[in-house]
């Protein structure tokens, strides 16, 4: 039987749904790599929110009557025995209705005869448009049949609204099951970034350090990443986005690790900056001590009540102070704040939502004076990135620092859980002048 969890996160739904309305969701297509291969599957987060099947071609639909009477309503793909043999295991209508407790099931290949029946005669439909290519032809067709149909029996819902208000807005504060899930893929990456540590000399490849990370989740029984691993050694540490992973790792550089696991569909997101040869120099650890005393500073300030546009604010007042007292930038710090100086070296948010999507929740990514409250999870990664050609000391160009921890707020304040992945200097370097041994 289906989780008691995904029925609940159904009826809160409904209850913010409009009367006479229903929700449409999609689940998603499988993408291609090359030719017939396709990439391994991932479902719609949303899709996945609701009903925890992890098929692709599916609709999900949730119907609130006029006299709030609820019905679900899923199309998938029939069961088939010869794909069965191929590995293609889908559950089928029959199946779908229990183990997925919907009302009724229909073949995804009759959803073009079938759909609009259930649009018929409802005020509002809920459907993101634009999402995929093919639902919205999907839809398309279904209120086209209808506004054929409309002179005779059928009539056709007026008004077109987008759920994903009203489901991010649920995803946004995580049951505790959901905490326990992204409590373990905290611990898992943070191993991942243990392993690295261990695994760091200069001489090999980034992509070999990322290797090591994904055996360390692999071995935790995370089987995939949440999203492509960052290993920036060098001046790479100054490309945010910097996934060729391809360079040689050399002595003396800093590498910048941004990995985190996906745990039973749940992501963490750590960020770390480790000195390959196991002792930061002079200008790297002035600027990575900037940089995390940053980030804890931030993991003293997020608590309920507060928001992140507000502990950004300080966060942002403190690395123009400090990068002032470091010769890095010049002039009066209060006007250098209003100046928004500091997006030459921190060009990017402090915080983001994560969940079942690593930058979850977007509807409301941008909703950044959202009060806080238990139950919300979202990291803090505060960094600096001096390229080679900024107009700083030249000790300081080409540094990248980032470090990132994900926390979930609670009553009190929040948890960290990604803490396992050590940061502090002296523990980085006692660790990698120990670990020949480990
Ligand atoms: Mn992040």
């Amino acid at each position: 039987m289906i989780e008691k969890e995904f029925l609940c996160r159904r009826l809160a739904l409904l209850k913010k749904m409009e009367p006479s309305s229903i929700i449409l969701i999609f689940s998603a297509p499988v993408a291609i790599r090359n030719n017939d291969n396709p990439y391994p599957y991932r479902q719609n987060s949303d899709f996945w929110y609701l009903t925890g099947f992890n098929e692709p071609e599916a609709m999900f639909g949730l119907i609130k009557n006029s006299d709030n009477c609820y019905k679900s309503l899923l199309f998938n793909r029939s069961h088939n025995r010869q794909a069965q043999i191929w590995g293609q295991n889908y559950i089928g209508q029959e199946s779908a209705r229990m183990q997925l407790a919907v009302d009724y099931a229909f073949p995804w290949e009759s959803i073009n005869d079938h759909l609009h029946l259930f649009l018929d005669g409802l005020k509002t439909i809920y459907h993101v448009e634009k999402q995929y290519y093919f639902s919205d032809q999907i839809i398309f067709t279904a209120l086209e049949k209808l506004r054929i149909n409309q002179k005779k029996t059928l009539s056709v819902p007026k008004i077109l609204l987008d759920w994903r208000p009203l489901v991010h807005e649920l995803r946004l504060i995580k049951s505790s099951s959901e905490i326990t899930l992204l409590r373990k893929a905290g611990l898992i990456s943070a191993l991942g970034h243990m392993r690295a540590l261990k695994k760091l000399f200069h001489g090999i490849h980034e992509y070999q350090i990322e290797g090591e990370i994904q055996y360390e989740f692999n071995h935790h029984g995370a089987r995939w990443t949440a999203y492509n691993t960052i290993i920036a050694s060098g001046e790479n540490s100054c490309i945010l986005h910097y996934t060729d992973n391809n360079k040689l790792i050399k002595n003396g550089q800093l590498v910048l690790i941004d990995a985190g696991c996906e745990f039973q569909g749940y992501a963490s997101d750590i960020s770390r900056t480790f000195p390959v040869n196991g002792k930061f120099n002079a200008p790297q650890r002035f600027i990575y001590t900037t940089v995390l005393n940053a980030l804890n500073l931030a993991l003293k300030l997020y608590q309920p009540g507060t928001n992140i546009y507000t502990v950004t604010k300080t966060i942002i007042a403190f690395l123009v102070h400090r990068l002032v007292q470091l010769k890095i930038m010049q002039g009066d710090v209060q006007q250098l704040i209003k100046d928004k100086a500091i997006e030459q070296f921190f060009m990017h948010k402090l915080s983001h939502w994560i969940g079942l999507d690593v930058h979850d929740s977007n509807y409301y990514s941008q909703d950044d004076r959202r009060i806080l409250q238990p139950g919300m999870v979202l990291t803090i990664e505060p960094g600096l990135y001096i390229t080679t050609d900024s107009n700083v000391p030249s000790e300081y160009r080409g540094i990248g620092v980032r470090i990132e921890d994900t926390i979930l707020i609670t009553k009190n304040g929040n948890e960290n859980l990604t803490s396992t992945a050590i940061k502090k200097i002296n523990e980085i370097e006692s660790f990698m002048v120990k670990r020949k041994s480990l």
